[in-house]
């Protein structure tokens, strides 16, 4: 009983900030997404009946802290296929791991992908979801092709995620910033709840956030780079309003995010098809039609305190290898 699955980060163009209700990890407001290639995480699930507890080893480390929650979607697994084997999970990332890079999300994808392998396990598309949104609410992003959407529904899953674009339907290259290799200091669990409790823009983030998604859908079927590009990089914005307007206040951005987002819109006003995103962590991601890729590249390599630069087109959801 064992499986090795691959998944990939994915990146919010609308964002996800906010949960409904934390128990279940049930988003306040859905989210669109593009899933990468590019970088990757590959994990490894073994059950076993000689195993005392589920053991997780993330990057050749045990991990304690993500212990719980991965033992919470192994245990939604097991109950499906009635075994109560307990699990040696190994991960590895093939990039920096809890520093604003949707480690999770990938991490959560691949394990549920390797699991559900491993136990045999014939388990419908929304429940796959809801067990990857247990670890992580942007996880099942990483379960879908390209650009994806997760909306919120009346179901019994509180939710619906599916691929509204395959990654050739419209190429887009996600140029990536990396200003730090650093963990962040606070979870987006702790921020979102932060946000919810206390910033006076909470509300009206909830109230706004269905119209943004109904638009950027539009703008994707009718490949509008351009409204896309406006709408999201104000989604961004207004979800570090809200981070922002916190108490105690989130700031996940350092001086070299500013310096490349003004340079990103530098280079959008002199007619570069690009825009930025941002999450919870100092990362630049820019947005940009392929032919401007090289572009791009080279403008954020250019920028002080900018260790890293990657480079990602649209991917595949989670697999197994075989
Ligand atoms: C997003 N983020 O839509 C937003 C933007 C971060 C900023 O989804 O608490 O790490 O585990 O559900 O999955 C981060 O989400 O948060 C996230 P939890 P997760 O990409």
């Amino acid at each position: 009983m064992q499986a090795t699955a691959i998944a990939h980060p994915n990146v919010a163009l609308i964002k996800y900030w906010g949960k409904q209700d934390v128990a279940i990890n049930l988003p306040a407001v859905g989210s669109l997404s593009l899933t990468l290639d590019g970088l990757t995480t590959r994990t490894s699930v073994f059950f076993d009946p000689e195993f005392a507890r589920d053991e997780v080893i993330i990057n050749g480390r045990l991990d304690e802290q993500a212990q719980p929650r991965v033992a919470r979607c192994l245990d939604m697994l097991r109950a499906y296929v009635g075994v109560t084997d307990k699990a040696r999970v190994t991960t590895e990332n093939d990039f920096p791991t809890g520093a604003g890079l949707a480690s999770s999300a990938s991490g959560y994808a691949a394990l549920v992908a390797a699991a559900t392998d491993a136990l045999g396990a014939d388990v419908p598309a929304d429940e796959l979801d809801l067990i990857a949104r247990i670890g992580s609410g942007s996880a099942p992003r990483s379960l879908h092709d390209g650009i994806v959407l997760l909306e919120k529904s009346a179901g019994p899953t509180g939710m619906h995620c599916y691929s509204v674009a395959a990654p050739g339907d419209w190429p887009l290259s996600v140029i990536v910033a990396v200003t730090t290799r650093e963990q962040k200091s606070v979870s987006s669990t702790g921020g979102m709840e932060a946000s919810r409790a206390t910033s006076s823009c909470y509300q009206r983030w909830v109230e706004t956030h269905p119209a943004d998604l109904r638009a950027a859908i539009e703008h994707v079927e009718q490949r509008d780079f351009e409204a896309l590009a406006e709408l999201s990089e104000r989604s961004c914005l207004k979800m570090h309003a809200v981070a922002m307007s916190s108490d105690p206040p989130l700031v996940y951005w350092s001086g070299a995010t500013v310096d490349c987002m003004q340079r990103i819109r530098e280079l959008h006003r002199s007619g570069t098809p690009v825009f930025f995103t941002i999450d919870a962590g100092p990362q630049l991601k820019a947005i940009c039609l392929p032919e401007a890729a090289d572009q791009v590249h080279a403008a954020m390599t250019e920028m002080p305190g900018v260790v890293e630069v990657l480079d990602c087109r649209l991917g595949y959801g989670a697999r197994v290898e075989a």
